[in-house]
């Protein structure tokens, strides 16, 4: 319960793109929905994909017929988007035409509505549509996250990977790659047991989430005992620097490991890569380079970073 001194914070308002070359159209919708939603709206088809780009909204209700690019093509290019293609299109039309739903459902719209619109209909269908959305969100942030340490997942990780690789290529900016291998761990769940194995993988996780805290560098679990860093931008010399002070932060986080013959605590050996994504290279070469440097990291004594 909220005290009478304490601000009620306001709830947090689904965001909704209105599409439609005729204002008149617009003021409906936004009559019947701007009591409970946060709105945006926009009059043709390159305004609506930079308010998707610039806002991403939750539910899109798009115009068909437009001047200039249509509704079809607006709705083609939000799922040809990474960045848009999650958000769901429902198309508003004037012309009661079987082909023109057809087409829409085609391009990957959720559903059709025909104007006029019935308001109770229209409301409906919004709150559909909002209610799936919230859940394949749900389900697709489940599906990137490890059960065990609550970090990004290996599928999360070649996602990003792939991601990023894309933005170096295209802005001609290095990217840096981090592989981690927890130091003697097969010991370690011998002589403490599978369990304390897990709450140390977990701790090792939190350590390198907390450690990187630019904005876009990313902690992965790769598999195993193995993590992987994600560093945008970050030039190879840079990067060997963030991987010491990671090898750093484990150690000095203590947890006991009385078999390791590096020292008596949790360790982890680390290979380092960053380089400009090239034309002939690919986010494999990446890993390889990295993986290599932590197979001499191990064979050097473990419990450092190689570059
Ligand atoms: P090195 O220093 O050369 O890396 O030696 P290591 O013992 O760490 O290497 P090895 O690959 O032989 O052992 C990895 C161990 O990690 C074996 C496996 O049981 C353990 N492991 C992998 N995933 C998990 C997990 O999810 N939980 C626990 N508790 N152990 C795991
Ligand atoms: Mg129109
Ligand atoms: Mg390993
Ligand atoms: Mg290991």
């Amino acid at each position: 319960m909220t005290t009478s001194n304490e601000p009620e914070l306001p709830t947090l308002r689904p965001r909704l793109l209105l599409v439609d070359d005729q204002p008149i159209n617009i003021q409906i919708l936004y009559q019947l929905f701007q009591d409970d939603f946060e709105i945006f709206m926009a009059t043709d088809g390159q305004q609506a994909l930079a308010v998707c780009e610039r806002e991403s909204p939750d539910l899109i209700l798009l115009d068909v017929v437009m001047p200039g690019m249509d509704g079809l093509e607006v709705c083609r290019r939000l799922k040809a988007s990474p960045a848009t293609r999650t958000i769901p299109v429902i198309f508003v039309t004037g012309q009661n035409a079987p082909n023109e739903e057809a087409a829409g459902l085609e391009v990957g719209a959720v559903d059709f509505i025909s104007k006029p619109i019935s308001p109770p209909v229209v409301k409906a269908r919004v709150k559909t549509q909002l209610k799936l959305k919230a859940l394949t969100d749900q389900l697709r942030d489940l599906a990137f996250v490890d059960s065990l340490t609550g970090i990004p997942n290996r599928r999360r990780f070649d996602e990003a990977c792939s991601q990023e690789w894309n933005f170096g290529r295209r802005h001609n900016v290095p990217l840096g790659l981090i592989l981690i291998d927890v130091d003697h761990f097969k010991a370690y769940n011998d002589h403490y047991g599978h369990q304390a194995g897990d709450a140390t993988l977990q701790a090792v996780a939190t350590t390198l989430k907390s450690s990187l805290r630019r904005p876009r560098e990313l902690a992965t679990r790769f598999g195993g005992e193995e993590f992987a860093c994600l560093l945008p931008s970050i030039a190879l010399s840079d990067a060997l620097q963030i991987a010491s002070s990671l090898c750093r932060a484990i150690q000095e986080a203590g947890l006991p490991h009385e078999l390791s013959t590096t020292a008596s605590v949790v360790t982890v050996s680390a290979g380092v890569a960053s380089e400009i994504p090239g034309p002939e290279r690919s986010p494999a070469d990446l890993l390889k380079q990295a993986d290599a440097c932590l197979y001499q990291a191990k064979s050097q004594g473990r419990n450092r970073a190689i570059a």
